[in-house]
Formats: structure tokens, sequence, C-alpha cells
């Protein structure tokens, strides 16, 4: 049988790269009649080197900063082609949406994929993005968190924890690296009022692509977030990357969640293990193991999303 993955070998992504090892299982899981749209950023250039493509699908690069956009033009196309559910958010076109199909449903409809990094969502894709969620398009945008700017060096993003040190938060004698917490992008991507928010995690693949399944099978905007270690940029080895990434979630650093039409209706439980184990394995957080202190208040990060999503395994349960 020919082998044909949707997402090749053969790229220039990092041994170890998270991304590349989400991205393969977002795609496989949408399926082959998708097209994807992907911002500036590692992913864009490992999985697209000229004049190569490790994308079996329809793929198109956008700016830096509008993935949403973009995206959400391909999706406006598709339903003059009546490929695409007319999305109930946006005003018709002319010709409108269902004339052009004809007056019926769309058939053999088409997903539409739009992706990016920390940086490329939360802070310069932002805007586009959440006009994306406001407008209804019938979209998946998943961003793949690896918590910096790793393709311009390891620069801090909204999305970077509280005390990592990135090439532009250096810790030293008076810094602990990063000193903002991480922006709530779920809870900002749901305060939209869309169908469906979720995080995932690399550690936990067949999570990503039941959640990538379901978000398909719902219509409107949909915003998953996937937490995907970088051992360039957290500096651990290439050998550890899901094992760190499952860290985040045991210790309660990276709740996975699902909201579906505001409420939080699942959680993925855990029994949780303490953060110093997350930290530990990463570089980039050595110059914390020698902090009771700063440890405390990274416990205390942890302790509050357990709390806050109730994420403890209750006693006896297994
Ligand atoms: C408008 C604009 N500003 C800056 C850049 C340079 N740039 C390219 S990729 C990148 C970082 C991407 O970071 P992120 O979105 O987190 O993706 P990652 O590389 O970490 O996967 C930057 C700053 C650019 N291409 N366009
Ligand atoms: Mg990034």
């Amino acid at each position: 049988m020919e082998y044909n993955p949707l997402f090749k070998p053969g790229h220039t992504a990092c041994v170890g790269c998270g991304q590349a090892v989400a991205a393969r299982l977002v795609i496989e899981a949408a399926g082959s009649n998708t097209i994807v749209v992907n911002n500036t950023g590692c992913l864009e250039v490992f999985s697209t080197k000229y004049p190569e493509t490790a994308w079996g699908v329809p793929w198109i690069h956008s700016l830096f900063e509008n993935a949403a956009a973009v995206a959400s033009g391909v999706e406006a196309a598709l339903i003059y082609l009546g490929k695409s559910p007319p999305n109930g958010g946006m005003p018709p076109i002319t010709p409108t949406a269902d004339s052009a199909n004809g007056g019926k449903a769309a058939k053999d409809t088409i997903n539409v994929i739009a992706q990016g990094g920390d940086g490329g969502t939360a802070d310069i894709g932002l805007q586009a993005l959440s006009g994306m969620l406001e407008r209804g398009h019938n979209i998946l945008y998943c961003c793949y968190d690896n918590e910096a700017y790793e393709n311009t060096g390891v620069q801090r993003s909204g999305l970077t924890p509280y005390a990592t040190n990135t090439t532009t938060t250096p810790p030293g004698t008076k810094s602990i690296g990063n000193i903002r917490p991480k922006k709530p992008m779920p809870e900002i991507a749901n305060a939209h009022g869309i169908a469906y928010v979720a995080t995932a995690s690399a550690g936990f693949p067949q999570d990503i692509q039941r959640k990538v399944k379901k978000a398909m099978s719902i219509k409107g905007p949909k915003y998953l977030q996937i937490h995907v270690p970088c051992p360039l940029g957290w500096r651990h080895g290439p050998e550890l990357t899901l094992e760190v990434a499952k860290l985040a979630v045991e210790t309660g650093l990276y709740p996975l969640i699902e909201y579906e039409n505001g409420k939080l209706t699942a959680v993925r439980k855990i029994q949780p293990k303490p953060v110093e184990e997350y930290l530990k394995v990463q570089g980039r957080f050595k110059h914390l193991l020698n902090n009771p202190e700063e440890i405390k208040k990274i416990q205390a990060i942890a302790d509050a999303n357990i709390e806050k999503y109730n994420l403890k395994v209750k006693p006896g349960a297994t």
C-alpha cells in the first residue's frame, strides 16, 4: 500500500520537536478533506522549505499576524462554492452562499484549520483571531503553544509562563526571568461565546485527536491550544519531549480542559505532582531550583489551576 501521510517525514524540525508531533496528529485527525492556513513560525518554516513541503493537504502560508483572517477568507470562498455550511454569523455575500449552492445545505464539506504558534496567536494574531471567533466562521484554530517565539531565538511571548528564562527575560541578580503570568487564552477565546474551546498536550496524543475530531463535528469557530515542548528553547533532552509535556499536565501547570458553549464540560483529572518535578528537567527553569520562594509561587499557580478547574482525582478513584 502506498504510504501517503498527510504530514510527511523529511521536514527540518529539530529532533524531539513537540510541535511537529502535534501538527501531524491534528491533520491526521482532521483528514484529507482539509485546507490548512499556517502563519509564520517554526511550523511553517520547517514544514515548507522551498521547493519542498511536508503537507499532503492544500496549505497556505499567511503573514505572522493573520492566519485567522486568511482562513476566514478561505471559509467564505468555500461557502460561496457550497463546500462549507453557511456560517450564520456573517451577513450573506452576493450571490448568497445558499444561492451559490442551489439553496441546499453544503455537501462534501471541506474543513478549514488555521494554525500558528503562541506568539502568532496570543500576541500579534490576537486581533485577527478575535474577529474570526466573533464573526462565527466555521474554522478550527489551532495554537501550538511552545511558550516563546522559538523560531526567532526564544523570545518571551504572552504565553510564556511566570519566571521562565528566555532571551528577552534573562534571570540575573535583579530578575527571576519572565515577570508576567501566562495569558489566559482559552478563557479569552471562550469569552467570545463560541461552541468549543479546549486545551491539549503533546503528551496525550489520543486526547489531541479526539478533540480535533470533536471540533470538526461542531459548526462555527473552535479554538484548540496544544502544549508542545521545544527541546531547544526549554533546554531539555529531545528524548524527554513527551515526558515533559505530561509533567506539565500532571502538576496542574497545564490543565487539559474543554469548554462547550461557554461551560466547562470536561477536565483531565490528575493526582497532582509537585511542580519541581516539571521545573527540574528543563534548563529554562534551572535558575529557580535553589530558590524555594519562587518555586512556592509556581506551586501556587498550579494549585490555583487545580482548584479552579477541579482537577484533583477524588480519593479512592482510579
Ligand atoms: C510582522 C512580523 N513580525 C516579526 C516576524 C518575525 N518572526 C517570524 S517567526 C517569529 C516567532 C514565532 O513565534 P511563535 O508564533 O510562538 O511560533 P514558534 O516559532 O515558537 O513555533 C517572529 C517574531 C515576522 N515574520 N513578521
Ligand atoms: Mg512559540
